[in-house]
C-alpha cells in the first residue's frame, strides 16, 4: 500500500508516505483494522515547515514551522494505535456528532470518523510552495447502522507557516442533516499554568465540568483545575499565549461560532491510558467547533466547510 500511495502521491523531495507499522512508534501499535496491513503516515517538509498525518483517522499528528525548536501540536508519547480508538493528541477529527450521541451512549464519543482510514483525494504544490493534502471519506453500510445518511468528507490541508486545515461535509442524499462536529487541536504548551488563551472575554460558556452551567468568561481562559468549556459566539481568531515558551499560537476559524477549551487536569489524566500522569501540564486543546448550540443543518446537494488556520 505505501509503495501505491508513493507511486501515485508523493512529491519529490516534499511528500512521502512511511509505513507507521515500522516507523511510527511501533511498540504502541496494538492491533489495526485486519483489513490493513500497514499504517501510512503522511510526512511532509518544505521551506515552511516540517508535518505528519496519519490516513487512520484523517490524523494530523505534528505540525512545526522551521521558525519554531518545538511542535505547535502536542501528540502523546502514550497515544495507542488500535483498531477503533482515536489517536491522542494532534487533531482528532470529531464528526458528525461532538461528545457523546445525543441520544445513544452506546455509540462512540466524538463520532466515528477519527477511528478509520481515510483516502487520498490528491496531493500538490501550491504556487507559493506549500504543500496541499486532500482526504476523503465516505459513508458507507456499516457507517449507514450508526448514522443514516449519505455524505461525503474532504479534509483539505495546507501545510505552509500556517497550518489550514478544512473541513468540509457534503450531504449525498435525499434529506437535510443536522450535524455537530470539532476539529479537537491539542496545542503543546511549555507549562499548563503558564497559558492564557485570549480572544474569549466576554463570551458566554456552557461549563461541563459544572453540570453544564451557562457562564460568563472575564478576562483570558487560565488553567488551574479541570477545564471542559463549550465557548458560544466566539470571535474567529483566538490566542494560546504560553509565557513558559515565550510564544503565541494564532488559531484562526471559520465556519464556526462556537470553539471548546479542554485540560483534563491531574486526576482526570491519570484515567487515560494513552497519557501519562504529567501530561495535563503539556498540552491545552483549543478546538475549532460546531457544538453545544452552533449544529449545522447541511441540505442535499450542498456542504458546510468548518475551517482552523494554526499558526505562530
Ligand atoms: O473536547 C473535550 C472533550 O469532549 C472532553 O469532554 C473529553 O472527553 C475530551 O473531549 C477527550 O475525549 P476523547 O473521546 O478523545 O477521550
Amino acid at each position: 500500500m505505501i509503495h501505491q500511495l508513493n507511486d501515485r502521491h508523493a512529491i519529490e523531495s516534499q511528500l512521502k508516505f512511511i509505513d507507521g507499522t515500522t516507523e511510527f512508534r511501533p511498540e504502541q501499535i496494538v492491533s489495526l483494522p485486519e483489513k490493513v496491513a500497514d499504517f501510512p503516515i503522511i510526512q511532509i517538509e518544505n521551506n515552511f515547515a516540517k508535518a505528519a498525518i496519519s490516513l487512520y483517522g484523517g490524523h494530523i499528528l505534528s505540525f512545526q514551522p522551521v521558525t519554531e525548536s518545538e511542535d505547535l501540536l502536542f501528540l502523546s508519547e502514550n497515544t495507542i494505535i488500535q483498531s477503533g480508538k482515536a489517536i491522542r493528541g494532534g487533531i482528532p477529527v470529531c464528526w458528525p456528532w461532538f461528545g457523546p450521541h445525543p441520544e445513544h451512549s452506546d455509540l462512540p464519543s466524538h463520532g466515528f470518523v477519527r477511528n478509520r482510514f481515510w483516502s487520498v483525494l490528491s496531493t500538490a504544490t501550491t504556487p507559493k510552495g506549500e504543500t496541499q493534502i486532500q482526504l476523503r471519506l465516505t459513508d458507507t453500510p456499516e457507517t449507514r447502522k450508526l448514522w443514516p445518511h449519505a455524505w461525503e468528507l474532504v479534509l483539505d490541508i495546507i501545510v505552509g507557516d500556517t497550518l489550514t486545515v478544512g473541513l468540509i461535509t457534503r450531504n449525498r442524499g435525499n434529506e437535510p442533516f443536522t450535524i455537530t462536529q470539532a476539529l479537537h487541536t491539542y496545542f503543546q504548551v511549555g507549562s499548563i499554568d503558564g497559558v492564557r488563551i485570549l480572544g474569549l472575554d466576554r463570551t458566554e460558556y456552557i461549563d461541563k465540568v459544572d453540570s453544564g452551567a451557562q457562564k460568563f468568561q472575564a478576562g483570558g481562559v487560565e488553567i488551574t483545575s479541570e477545564v471542559d468549556r463549550i465557548y458560544t459566539n466566539v470571535p474567529p481568531q483566538l490566542i494560546i499565549d504560553d509565557s513558559t515558551w515565550k510564544r503565541q499560537i494564532q488559531v484562526l476559524s471559520k465556519g464556526s461560532s462556537s470553539a471548546v477549551v479542554w485540560n483534563p487536569w491531574s486526576e482526570k489524566a491519570a484515567k487515560f491510558p494513552d497519557l501519562s500522569d504529567d501530561d495535563y501540564l503539556k498540552f491545552v486543546c483549543v478546538e475549532t467547533t460546531n457544538a453545544g448550540p452552533d449544529r449545522i443543518q447541511v441540505f442535499p446537494g450542498s456542504e458546510h466547510r468548518l475551517e482552523s488556520k494554526i499558526r505562530n
